[in-house]
């Protein structure tokens, strides 16, 4: 152990003076492990160190080193210990088909993780957390220095056994016995250990699934996403009808009739042959009544300019009575600000296609984490997402933005596809799985034999999947 702490000064990781920490803080004592890896001896030594750090009572089936400077000393220790290796992913590259953990691995293997350096724990924490999420048990830390600021009680308040090489306190005593600090030095960072001591580790933030609407109600920064979470809340719904039917009249009918089970109603008005300009405010009159919000389906594409121009104008005139309208991102993002210029002062919201349902659609990958950049660029009119499986989106680690609120397309009680290439998940697999919040409901409730009491079969297996994601 000395020899290794002699070498580690030899290379200067470990350096005395007056250095300012990322927190701000002053330390007299800096250390920087990156360099190691330019010293492979040095490197298998501090790994076979590593491995007899554990109590022989540990046990583990894989390691995992907390990126980036661990990853170099985890690779070592798995070389060394032939204990299968793991990897987490810093920034997950690409949505949907991406992982959170490289490398092979079974749901209830134990993970040990290796780190280099530990001040409050954070960054073991965060490394734990997916690793947990992908099923992996994670009891143990090994770490070569524990900086004693407060990393080890915040690691067993996440149910995590700090083990560590050395402490700083034992390794500025053996560089101080052998001549290479001062004792003037060595008090000083005892001073300032014990000045020190605890780092508080900050909030980790919940998950946006584990939020009730309620909650994220006060965060959503669209007027609208706001109302349409507050009415989930007060109607116990996260339903969203799919009105597509074959005339205004028949449209209007049935939502007075499911209108105490949902959120939302979808339209679309370009198939209503009968549509009249009274359309709108009959609609409207049926919403408040019932306390729904109305969405219509309208899927801008267009430049800015022109998408405004149908916004607004037309026969339709969806901007007056339209809670809700949808865009592709095709365009780029003057559609929302297109849009924008339109909707946020008739206190209107949007929805951004960032993924849709049918078979081999081309809105995946870059093309989704491009929505979630506009989108979050426009917060005050973009209340969020036509999504399919947000779940899987990569965003803080799946914390996800609480503000935003997703809506799904094809659900019906039973998985499958119609014949034009719509695929069709349960309520329970995309609230509590796939990680929406709205269903969006078509088919699965017009060609019941009793649309209303599917529409309220719906609406209570849809909550039923939101209570039980957020236990
Ligand atoms: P269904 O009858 O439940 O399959 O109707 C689904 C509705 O959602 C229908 O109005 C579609 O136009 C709409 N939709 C969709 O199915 N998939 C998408 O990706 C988007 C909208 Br965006």
């Amino acid at each position: 152990m000395d020899s290794l702490i002699l070498q580690l000064h030899d290379i200067s990781a470990v350096k005395f003076g007056n250095f300012k920490l990322k927190s701000g803080i002053i330390s007299p004592i800096y250390i920087d492990l990156r360099l190691i890896v330019s010293y492979p001896t040095l490197l298998r030594n501090i790994s076979q160190s590593l491995i007899s750090t554990a109590p022989p009572s540990t046990s583990y089936d894989l390691v995992c080193g907390v990126p980036y400077t661990a990853l170099p000393i985890a690779t070592s220790v798995s070389a060394v210990s032939g204990v299968p290796m793991v990897m987490r992913r810093k920034e997950v590259k690409d949505y949907g088909t991406s992982k959170a953990i490289e490398g092979a691995f079974k749901h209830d293997q134990s993970c040990l993780i290796i780190e280099d350096l530990v001040t409050s724990g954070t960054s073991v924490i965060e490394t734990a957390r997916p690793l947990r999420a992908a099923g992996m048990r994670v009891t143990d830390a090994v770490v070569m220095i524990d900086r004693e600021q407060g990393g080890r009680e915040n690691l067993a308040d996440n149910g995590i056994k700090l083990h560590a090489m050395v402490t700083l306190t034992e390794l500025v005593r053996i560089l101080s016995d052998e001549g290479r600090v001062s004792k003037e030095m060595q008090k000083l960072v005892i001073q300032f250990l014990n000045e020190n001591r605890k780092v508080p580790i900050p909030a980790i933030p919940a998950r946006r699934v584990r939020i009730s609407y309620g909650e994220r109600a006060k965060v959503a920064k669209n007027p609208v996403g706001k109302k349409l979470f507050e009415v989930m809340m007060q109607k116990k719904s996260n339903l969203c009808f799919s009105a597509d039917v074959a005339s205004a009249s028949e449209l209007l009918d049935l939502a007075d009739k499911v209108g105490p089970e949902i959120c939302l109603l979808k339209t679309h008005v370009d198939i209503l042959p009968d549509f009249t300009p009274e359309f709108g405010p009959k609609l409207r009159m049926i919403a408040e009544k019932h306390n729904f919000l109305i969405f219509e389906d309208r899927k801008f594409a267009d430049i800015g300019n022109t998408s405004a121009m149908q916004y607004e104008s037309g026969i339709h005139r969806i901007l007056d009575w339209a809670d809700i309208v949808n865009a592709h991102i095709i365009s780029g993002p003057g559609i929302v600000d297109g849009l924008k210029l339109k909707g946020l002062p008739h206190g209107r919201g949007l929805l951004l296609i960032a993924e849709m349902s049918s078979a081999g659609n081309l809105a995946r990958d870059e093309y989704t984490s491009a929505a979630v950049k506009i989108g979050k660029e426009h917060s005050d009119f973009v209340a969020g997402f036509i999504s399919v499986n947000p779940a899987s989106w990569p965003d803080d680690d799946g914390i996800g933005n609480p503000e935003f609120i997703h809506a799904t397309p094809g659900v019906q009680m039973a998985k499958g596809e119609d014949n034009l290439g719509q695929q069709y998940n349960t309520p329970y697999s995309v609230i509590s799985e796939r990680g929406s919040d709205i269903i969006i409901v078509g088919r699965g409730i017009i060609n019941a034999e009793n649309p209303v009491e599917a529409a309220r079969e719906y609406r209570v297996q849809g909550w039923d999947a939101y209570l039980a994601r957020l236990k």
